[in-house]
């Protein structure tokens, strides 16, 4: 039976000329302190090596290439590594991937207490839009720089855990958590970037923004019975305000551990990998109870369809 601490690194807001070496000195701070704390993993945050790029409209390929990864870890990212290894911590965070042969995706990777990368996940729900919005108070331009993940929602069993990766949008999707679910997850790490107020509907206020976000990994964690760390890059970014409350759930679906700023924060957990027997083996017994007879429309629809 597993019992690990694990450590949120929530963000601080990055600025646009903010350079990838200084927010990873900033990563191994709290990293450091991860450690000080007997933090056995440290989970950071979407995009967290740079500004969340995605809110600027940009045309020319050199200036949306520069905020890419072409490799990982990379010249910048590597002392992040190497402390993790030094400390036996195992880390998970987001960032822009291109590949060798073009594509971009939003990405995360994990990795063992040796530093290794043991897996990758690319974000599947991209929100936002591809062109310039108008009607918009600001841009959310993932659709643009990104392709929707081709890896699928995978796990892995890293340091005697069941994880797990889901990238920000993804967490409103109870598809994404079902999917890790019937794969045994026991852990779930979701980073994310959500901007405090939206840009389509001026009235909607941090605490509703905060509260969906709440429900979302509470209910994942639950209807799967599965820790969940959700964890934010936060604060006032190039001007426009991120949310932070980031959280550690536990498989009943309540918040271990929460974040109260919108700084750079560590939270940690302990986490006994052991309690999510309880639920995975009684009420959310798949085997049992699962109706997949019913649930065709799952995969073979999209949209709506009205047939009343
Ligand atoms: N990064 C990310 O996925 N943010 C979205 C914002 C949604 S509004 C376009 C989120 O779901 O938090």
């Amino acid at each position: 039976m597993t019992v690990m601490k694990i450590a949120g690194a929530q963000l601080g807001a990055i600025q646009r000329a903010d350079s990838r070496e200084s927010v990873v000195k900033r990563m191994i701070a709290l990293l450091d302190e991860a450690a000080s704390k007997g933090a056995d993993m440290v989970v950071y945050p979407e995009l967290a090596l740079t500004t969340f790029f995605p809110r600027w409209y940009m045309e020319d390929q050199a200036e949306i290439d520069f905020w890419f990864e072409t490799e990982m870890p990379n010249a910048a990212t590597q002392p992040l590594f190497d402390r993790a290894r030094a400390l036996n911590i195992a880390i998970t965070f987001g960032y822009a991937e291109k590949t060798p042969d073009g594509h971009y995706y939003n990405t995360s990777v994990v990795t063992d207490r040796q530093a290794n990368i043991v897996g990758k996940y690319r974000k599947v729900h991209l929100p936002g839009h591809s062109d310039y919005d108008t009607e918009r108070a600001f841009q959310h331009l993932e659709k643009r720089y990104f392709e929707p993940g081709d890896l699928g929602f995978n796990v892995w069993r890293n340091e005697g855990v069941v994880m797990g990766m889901a990238i920000c949008n993804d967490r409103r999707w109870p598809e994404t958590f079902r999917v890790l679910g019937l794969q045994g997850v026991e852990l779930v790490t979701i980073g994310y970037n959500t901007p405090a107020v939206n840009s389509q509907m001026n009235t909607e206020g941090l605490e509703k923004r905060l509260f969906h976000s709440d429900l979302s990994l509470q209910a994942g964690a639950y209807q799967n019975a599965t820790y969940v760390a959700g964890i934010a890059k936060a604060g006032m970014e190039d001007g426009h305000p991120l949310m932070g409350g980031s959280i550690i759930v536990d498989p009943d679906g309540f918040v271990l551990s929460r974040a109260v700023t919108e700084a750079d924060e560590l939270i940690i957990a302990e986490c006994d990998f052991a309690k999510c027997a309880f639920g995975k083996s009684t009420i959310f017994d798949f085997e049992r109870h699962r109706r997949i007879e019913h649930y065709g429309r799952i995969t073979s629809q999209v949209g709506v369809i009205l047939e009343v």
